[in-house]
């Protein structure tokens, strides 16, 4: 049965452990005794994952979007101040305080679809000092929601205005020292870069890379999402966790991320609200049996989006997903994307997150459009 769905089914739970998960009659007797809480024979998933996000952020860039809409140019929407330079001149400015303020209400519309553990990128920094507020903004969510909090660090995101000329400075004087006092402070669970022409060579992400390397931190990358530069394959010698965006990765880069293990993030909100026509290989992806995961790169310009039921939506839409691919998307392979074993599937000895909905099919999840399902989520997260 494709989903492994399972009619009438029953679920123990112990110590925020899944002790036991089948048809409820074959429910073991030693579970008889636990309280019971019936669902009223609605659908129950594994909690949902957002493994790709830039939550933390200054600002916002709606008055940019409405200049470009009246018909500004990237020239004069740049000169006024817009674009991904605004996010780090708000980002600066703010305390750790005002980020976590600002990041809230984007985690709350998160949680209200069944999400239980979202990846939080840096990279609106891009100095030492701002680059730790943002991860230690993003590790501080979890003292105020019920969430677990997933760390990536971007410093290699974009070349700041005072290194514009000299962006390899920027990797040597900020980027990788940045990266290794963030380290000592424990507040990095990957190392992710974005290689592109306007942004890292693969040369410069791999001397990121390296440096991870020696920390024995695993890496990720935003790879071939305007054009291709091998970064697909870059990240896949570094045994990448995901490439993350690839609308320009060809069958080379997809066979070298099926040998590496290396999951595919699939960010339609990024694709969508830039327009882009260029779509990712799902086709290749499915023939060479990478795994896919889908989030919502949730971020003020490319992707102001924090529905990953709406990713679901577009992934199936846009690019030809199946539901099952989406909804593994945002579960088991979203877990994979972020080196997570405990979590992302209902099986024995996993992390016991589950999101119940109000629907008869999974496939109701990714068909709707704006509509949101969840009735409750069941289980106490733990770090
Ligand atoms: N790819 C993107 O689409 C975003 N970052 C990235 O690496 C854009 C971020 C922004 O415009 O604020
Ligand atoms: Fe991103």
């Amino acid at each position: 049965m494709p989903y492994g769905l399972i009619e009438n089914a029953a679920v123990a739970i112990k110590d925020n452990k899944i002790a036991w998960a089948g048809s409820s009659n074959d429910l073991p007797d030693r579970y008889e005794d636990l309280p019971k809480t019936s669902l009223e024979g609605r659908l129950v998933t594994p909690a949902l994952i957002d493994c790709h996000t830039h939550i933390i952020f200054g600002g916002d860039r709606a008055a940019e979007f409405e200049m470009r809409l009246n018909g500004a140019s990237y020239e004069e929407v740049a000169r006024s101040g817009g674009g991904i330079v605004s996010t780090v001149t708000a980002t600066r400015k703010a305390s750790q305080k005002e980020l976590v303020q600002a990041a809230l209400p984007r985690v709350d519309a998160m949680l209200a679809e069944g999400v239980t553990t979202i990846e939080v990128k840096s990279g609106y920094g891009l100095d030492v000092e701002t680059e730790l507020t943002m991860l230690r903004a993003a590790r501080e969510i979890e003292n105020h929601r019920n969430v677990r909090i997933i760390t990536s660090f971007l410093g290699a995101h974009a070349i700041p205005e005072d290194y514009k000329t000299h962006s390899d400075a920027y990797i040597d004087e900020i980027c990788i020292p940045a990266l290794k006092a963030a380290y000592k402070e424990g507040l990095v669970d990957a190392v992710d870069g974005f290689c592109e022409g306007i942004a890292f060579s693969p040369d410069q992400i791999k001397r990121v890379f390296v440096a991870a390397r020696r920390l024995n931190l695993p890496v990720k990358l935003h790879a071939e999402q305007l054009s291709n530069l091998g970064g697909a394959k870059l990240a896949a010698e570094f045994d990448a966790l995901s490439v993350d965006h690839i609308e320009y990765l060809d069958e080379n880069g997809v066979k070298a991320i099926s040998k590496s293990g290396t999951i595919a993030v699939i960010l339609p909100g990024a694709f969508y609200t830039l327009r882009e026509t260029q779509m990712p290989p799902i086709e290749l992806l499915r023939n060479h049996k990478v795994p896919m995961a889908l989030a919502t790169d949730c971020n003020p310009g490319s992707s102001p989006m924090t529905s990953l039921l709406l990713a679901m939506n577009m992934g199936c839409t846009l690019f030809r997903m199946t539901p099952f691919e989406a909804l593994k998307g945002v579960t088991i392979n979203a877990a994979k994307a972020l080196g997570l074993e405990d979590c992302g599937s209902i099986e024995i000895g996993k992390r016991a997150e589950l999101a119940v909905w109000d629907i008869r099919h999974p496939a109701e999840l990714s068909y709707r459009i704006g509509f949101n399902s969840l009735h409750s989520v069941i289980g106490k997260q733990q770090k």
